[in-house]
């Protein structure tokens, strides 16, 4: 791996739809804005950032194995699978490696089925209720992780 750091943002089911559904809960920037947003940052921080959007659980697993020994972090945001999927928690566990959860809502004042993730137990921190900015939060905290 080069000294520069490389992170790997994945973006779970649905999150396509951001900016064209349901702006009152989610706003009205678009994925595309959030992984510019996020390109930006890494730029200015000389960290190679891969992002990947999947509607599918099983590729979105496959997408985090081959993150194993390629990447330094994980920055998720994983949709719906949060409150669903052992088996992100598990792959996100077995790779290993420091992630940080996003929420674009806060996901504590929304139904109760929505307070419990199966992935922050595995997290180094969390992010929910900052709507598009807490990308761009959590990844900075994931790069200075990284780096201390
Ligand atoms: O607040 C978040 O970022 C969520 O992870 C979004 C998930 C939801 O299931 C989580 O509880 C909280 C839903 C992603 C669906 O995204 C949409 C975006 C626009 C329109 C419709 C859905």
């Amino acid at each position: 791996m080069s000294e520069n750091l490389h992170v790997l943002v994945v973006h779970g089911p649905n999150l396509n739809l951001l900016g064209q559904r349901e702006p009152e809960v989610y706003g009205t920037t678009t994925l595309a804005e959030i992984d510019a947003d996020l390109a930006e940052r890494a730029a200015s921080e000389d960290c190679v950032l891969e992002s990947f959007q999947s509607n599918h659980e099983g590729e979105i697993i496959d997408r985090i194995q081959g993150a194993i020994g390629q990447t330094d972090g994980i920055l998720i945001n994983p949709g719906g699978l949060t409150h669903s999927s052992v088996a992100l928690r598990d792959a996100l566990a077995a790779a290993g490696l420091p992630v940080v959860e996003v929420h674009l809502s806060n996901v504590f004042a929304r139904e109760p089925f929505r307070h419990h993730s199966y992935v922050s137990g595995i997290a180094l921190g969390v992010i929910s209720g900052l709507g598009a900015k807490g990308y761009v939060m959590g990844l900075s905290a994931l790069l200075e992780h990284l780096r201390s």
